[in-house]
């Protein structure tokens, strides 16, 4: 029995009967599992069976049975091996903490209230001086007519809007053409744990594997020696802060408060926002650049939205949500391409899902979102970008958990709006300021590293006349 389950309080899975299996595939691409399985769900249907390098799989993406899997009674959040790999970095953070564990609900019920609606109204003034960094340095681009990679520069954008709405600690993003170094291990750290998750390397071959070991090794030091200059720098300044960072602190530093973490537990969670606050939003805001840079028709829609509602200044907080139009864009780019494209679930108790694909307590299954986004329920062309997708009354008539790409549930994302306020604004930011040239003959490639973003997707801005 394998200890990385039973640490979950779960034997190993009894995959349901009768689904169709798809033996092991001695191809299995380590750099596009998601690309591929979305692929097969197409063929296989609402739910398969896959053995990946001999460990068993039960992928589910019908909305039917995904809307059985979001039935919070009967089904929770589950760790699969990719996911659970991470706690190697996030231990029992938000993220990759195991239902049971304490300090969970603990961390929620501490930064659930800097994540509701009316605390992005503090958080907005940061996030516009941080597009305007973002637009001096496409202005710059623009002077000299240069290209520029869109992933890389949306990941300086949202590492810098975490790192300073959070922790009011700046990386300096766009001081330096280079991706930040935190950046870079915290994906080699990654990518290196999901790979580890899957490839079980017996203890004779490790040596083989010294190389990669080792560069795991720096880059979880390099992480660990951010986030002590994240806390040093809080405790040598003075002043009032009232961000994430501080609000762990005073109840660390409160006898009565039973939400108090420990410094090793406040120091996952850094690590943890830092990453899922930044790595997501970076890829989502990406995707949606490549379909407005791609359909200018979408394009002129989006910009006479911004002309009309923001004018040529910078925007309110409340002229954010106003963009309909753009946050439809977001949500259908979010559709094609969940940056983080598939959760686990478990069954609570032993029961039947589906047409008779019975489920023992603890068995589990990855609901693929890609393969779900693009269910039959989103019409005979699942695979177009249309925004009009999300108008109100075409939302109205689809069932619900159908669009998933914030998870489901009490372990849903907790910087669901964050997000969509800081992509919002950013967007519009964009149409607002720049003209956007793509090469012609790019064609979407997509890197899967714990998210999905596109890859190598350049665009040229000129700044709007
Ligand atoms: Mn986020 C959980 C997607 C932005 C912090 N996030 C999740 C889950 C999904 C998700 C899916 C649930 C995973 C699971 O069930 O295993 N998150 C996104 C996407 C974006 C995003 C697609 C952007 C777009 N997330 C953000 C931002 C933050 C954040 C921004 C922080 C500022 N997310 C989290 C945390 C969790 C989470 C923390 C874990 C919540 C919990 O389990 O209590």
């Amino acid at each position: 029995m394998s200890t990385r389950f039973a640490a979950q309080g779960y034997s190993l899975p009894h995959p349901p009967h009768r689904l169709p299996v798809l033996g092991d595939i001695v191809g299995v691409d380590p750099r596009t599992p998601i690309q591929d399985s979305t692929a097969l769900a197409a063929r296989l249907g609402p739910m398969f069976e896959r053995q990946i390098l001999g460990r068993r799989f039960v992928f589910a993406s019908g909305a039917d049975v995904v809307g059985e899997l979001c039935d919070e009674k009967r089904f929770e959040k589950f760790l699969p091996p990719g996911v659970e790999s991470l706690r190697d970095i996030g231990a029992d953070g938000l993220f990759t903490a195991y239902n049971h564990e304490p300090n969970w609900r603990r961390a929620h019920d501490l930064l659930r209230p800097a994540f509701t609606a009316g605390a992005m109204r503090g958080y907005h003034r940061i996030m516009v001086e941080v597009a305007d960094d973002l637009i001096e340095h496409w202005e710059r681009l623009s002077r000299n007519s240069s290209p520029t990679d869109v992933s890389s520069d949306m990941t300086k954008l949202t590492l810098e809007t975490i790192g300073r709405t959070g922790f009011s600690y700046s990386f300096d993003s766009f001081a330096s053409v280079e991706t930040h170094p935190f950046v870079s291990a915290m994906v080699g750290a990654l990518t290196y744990n999901q790979r580890r998750s899957l490839l079980s390397v017996p203890a004779f071959a490790r040596p083989l594997f010294a190389r990669s070991d080792r560069r795991y090794s720096r880059n979880k030091q390099y992480l660990a020696e951010v986030l002590a200059d994240v806390v040093r720098t809080r405790r040598q300044s003075t002043g009032d802060f009232t961000d994430l960072l501080q609000i762990m602190m005073d109840a660390a530093r409160d006898v009565d408060n039973p939400n108090a973490l420990s410094e090793a537990n406040i120091g996952y969670q850094i690590l943890t926002f830092l990453i899922a606050g930044h790595e997501t939003t970076s890829g989502a805001l990406s995707f949606a650049l490549y379909y407005l840079a791609t359909h200018p028709e979408v394009f002129e829609r989006a910009r006479a939205e911004v002309d009309e509602v923001w004018g040529t200044g910078s925007p309110e907080f409340g002229q954010v949500p106003k963009l309909r139009y753009v946050r439809r864009v977001l949500d259908e780019s979010l559709r094609l391409w969940p940056t983080v494209p598939a959760f686990g679930r478990a069954a609570r108790a032993q029961t039947v899902i589906g047409d008779g694909y019975r489920m023992d307590a603890g068995d589990w299954a990855v609901v693929l979102v890609t393969a779900l986004h693009r269910d039959p329920v989103w019409g005979d062309h699942p695979g177009e970008f249309d925004p009009d997708n999300f108008l109100p009354e075409r939302i109205k008539a689809r069932p619900a958990h159908v669009y998933k790409p914030f998870g489901t549930g009490e372990r849903a994302c907790i910087g669901r709006q964050f997000a969509i306020h800081e992509a919002v604004l950013v967007l519009g930011t964009i149409l607002q300021r720049f003209d956007l040239r793509a090469d012609p003959s790019y064609r979407l490639r997509i890197q899967e590293r714990l998210t999905m973003m596109p890859s190598e997707f350049r665009v040229t801005p000129s700044t709007r006349r």
